[in-house]
C-alpha cells in the first residue's frame, strides 16, 4: 500500500474565476491531485445530529488504469463507509456500498441526496471552519488524504 500524498494543483485561477461569480472557494478545499487521481470540492456541513456527518468530493481518474475506492477513515469519527440513496417505493434510503469503481477517465461525484461518505460515531463535533482530516483508500492508488472544510449546514457552493 502506497501512502500518496496531495499535492495542490494550480487550479487557483478556475478557483478566483469561480469566486468572483459564487463565493465558491470560503468553504470548498483546492483541487488536490494524487497521482493520476484529481480531487475538488471537497466539503462537509456542520452536522445536525451529534453522532453522525457527511462528506462530499470529486474524484475524476485521469489515468489510464481503473481503481476502485474501498475504505476511508476520518479522524473525527470511529467509523466511516459509503453510503448511496436507493428509492424504496415512496422513500429513500441510504444504502452501503463496500466499494465504488473508478473507472479510467471517469469519475465518482459524492453530493447531498446521492451518494456520500458517512462518518459515524464521531468522537469530535466539526463546527464551521474547522476542518477534517479524512483519508480514503483506493485499490490502485492507495491512501490519499483530503482536508475536508466543514461548513454551516445547508450552505451551498
Ligand atoms: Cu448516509
Amino acid at each position: 500500500m502506497t501512502l500518496a500524498t496531495g499535492t495542490p494543483l494550480p487550479g487557483r485561477r478556475a478557483c478566483l474565476v469561480a469566486a468572483l461569480t459564487a463565493l465558491a472557494c470560503r468553504h470548498q478545499a483546492p483541487a488536490i491531485r494524487s497521482g493520476d487521481l484529481e480531487f475538488t470540492g471537497a466539503y462537509s456541513f456542520a452536522p445536525v445530529t451529534p453522532d453522525e456527518a457527511s462528506v462530499y468530493f470529486r474524484v475524476r481518474n485521469l489515468g489510464a488504469s481503473d481503481d476502485t475506492l474501498t475504505g476511508a477513515n476520518a479522524d473525527i469519527a470511529a467509523s466511516a463507509m459509503f453510503h448511496g440513496i436507493i428509492a424504496d417505493g415512496a422513500m429513500r434510503r441510504m444504502t452501503r456500498l463496500e466499494r465504488i469503481p473508478l473507472p479510467a477517465g471517469g469519475s465518482i461525484i459524492l453530493e447531498p441526496g446521492a451518494t456520500h461518505l458517512m462518518l459515524m460515531h464521531l468522537t469530535r463535533q466539526p463546527k464551521p471552519g474547522d476542518s477534517i482530516a479524512v483519508d480514503l483508500e483506493f485499490r490502485r492508488r492507495g491512501r490519499v488524504r483530503l482536508t475536508v472544510p466543514v461548513r454551516p449546514y445547508g450552505t451551498g457552493d
